[in-house]
């Protein structure tokens, strides 16, 4: 998008010794040569493309004495903040440009919207909670947990032997569990099925976020109600906001004890935009089943085909007809650096970053290429490589200067791999919405500018 949006400086790398013990001896010496010779070094530096490191940039000489003696900035001499405050901390004044930001025009009302979370400004695998990319249906709301309740019942009276109605307090003396998954809207790269539709990697990939939810296995709720298994073969999870999201969830998921009833995310409450006090996390499922504001479950023996699973969330094929409860997201990955609305500075060194996930497992591999798609070297994974989650990858390249097709291509460990986007189309059509996986690919041009670009 609009590359003033983007912080500056995220592509370039510092020379592996500029940064050691060292570097701090070449502002030692070029001070000594004098101011002159000073300031014409930082300019050569900053013409190659390299970084001065922040000791370099700021130290001085000072004024028409000594040249040996460097003035030490503000920071270095005078009191700092207080502790506590803010006593919720925020991040620097200068990362200001790093947002969620919604897709200008992609809906008709700021509610029923979407914001896309900053990928290419992330690092590692958990996404800030104030990051996370946000899917409403009719806006958010901060509910009281004191009046919040969950409550358990079943399709007839027999499914559980006793229907509760839990309160925030009684859901947390339950033993809990913590785990980091990724949740990805079915509607995530929705908007290239027919042709390249946005500029940077926010809104290819976007609705896509990583977090440590912490909760009561819904396992353990249906459990604790003396829920009849071999009936109740399905839950039906439904929010407490205006939209009336409610969305069937197979049992098969939750005997496994994955399922989890959340109020914690990456070490605190849920945030409101994420459904506190209570939201569903489904692993490996589409977002719209990780029902936000959960006020109520109910064990039932058939899929609830609710408007949510039979208008919408469901794929429309070449043939006409539609995929309904398709509702697992496969394998995919999305090179974050270099990615579009990105410069690269100079040719050069780069390590090209990025993500992979699956819903069906864990990371098995990443394959990288400059080539689009004609030469493929193994990236990096970094650990933990843990299911259902986001993987980041890393792999070394030197850019020659010449225009590069970077790509990315996850395989996960059921052996599923990401197709192409013509490979995809050619059996999905391009009137889906929904469950696009294909390989992205960026075009870095001879300028160094990134663009997003698909093949033929
Ligand atoms: N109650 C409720 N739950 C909901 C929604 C909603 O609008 N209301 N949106 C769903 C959709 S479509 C998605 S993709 C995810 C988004 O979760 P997030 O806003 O925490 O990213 O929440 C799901 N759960
Ligand atoms: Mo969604």
């Amino acid at each position: 998008m609009d590359r003033d949006t983007l912080p500056p400086g995220r592509l370039i790398k510092a020379p592996e010794n500029f940064l050691t013990p060292e570097g701090v001896n070449v502002v030692r010496a070029e001070a000594r040569q004098g101011r002159r010779n000073f300031i014409r070094n930082a300019f050569a530096a900053a013409a190659t493309g390299v970084v001065a490191p922040a000791a370099l940039a700021q130290a001085k000489p000072a004024g028409d004495g000594d040249p040996h003696i460097l003035q030490l900035p503000e920071h270095s001499r005078g009191l700092g903040q207080s502790v506590a405050s803010p006593g919720y901390g925020a991040p620097s004044k200068h990362e200001a440009n790093v947002q969620r930001r919604p897709s200008p025009g992609l809906t008709q009302t700021t509610q029923a919207s979407v914001s896309f979370a900053p990928l290419q400004s992330l690092f590692g695998i958990v996404t800030p909670s104030g990051l996370h990319f946000e899917r409403h249906h009719q806006g958010w709301w901060d509910i009281d947990p004191t009046q919040h309740r969950l409550m358990v019942n079943g399709s007839d009276d027999k499914m559980l032997k006793t229907p509760k109605v839990f309160t925030m307090d009684e859901l947390m003396r339950l033993p809990s569990v913590s785990r980091f998954h990724f949740i990805e809207c079915g509607a995530n790269s929705g908007m290239e099925w027919g042709n390249v539709a946005v500029p940077t990697c926010q809104y290819t990939h976007g609705m896509l976020s990583c977090s440590e939810f912490t909760g009561v296995p819904l396992r353990t709720l249906l459990e604790l109600c003396g829920a009849d298994w071999k009936r109740g073969r399905f839950v039906l999870a439904e929010g407490a906001d205006g939209s009336s999201m409610t969305r069937t969830i197979p049992m098969s998921l939750i005997e496994s004890g994955e399922v989890i009833v959340a109020y914690g995310q990456n070490g605190e409450m849920l945030r409101p935009e994420q459904g506190y006090p209570l939201r569903l996390v489904v692993p490996g499922v589409q977002g719209v089943s990780w029902v936000k504001y959960l006020r109520r479950l109910e064990l039932g023996d058939k899929p609830y085909g609710t408007k949510d699973e039979s208008v919408h969330y469901i794929d429309l094929l070449p043939d006409g007809q539609h995929r309904q409860y398709s509702s697992i997201q496969e394998v995919k990955s999305v090179v974050t650096t270099p990615s579009g609305g990105q410069t690269l500075l100079d040719k050069g060194y780069y390590n090209v970053s990025g993500l992979a996930w699956s819903g069906r497992g864990k990371i098995k591999r990443v394959d990288v290429s400059v080539d689009g798609g004609r030469n493929w070297r193994q990236a990096r994974l970094e650990g933990p490589v843990m299911a259902k989650c986001l993987t980041r990858f890393n792999i070394d390249w030197v850019w020659d200067g010449k225009p590069a097709l970077v790509q990315s291509r996850a395989t996960d460990d059921t052996g599923h791999v990401q197709a192409t986007s013509a490979q995809l189309r050619a059996v999905r059509g391009t009137r889906s919405i929904y469950h696009n996986n294909a390989i992205q690919t960026w075009l870095v041009e001879e300028n160094g500018e990134v663009k997003n670009v698909q093949l033929a």
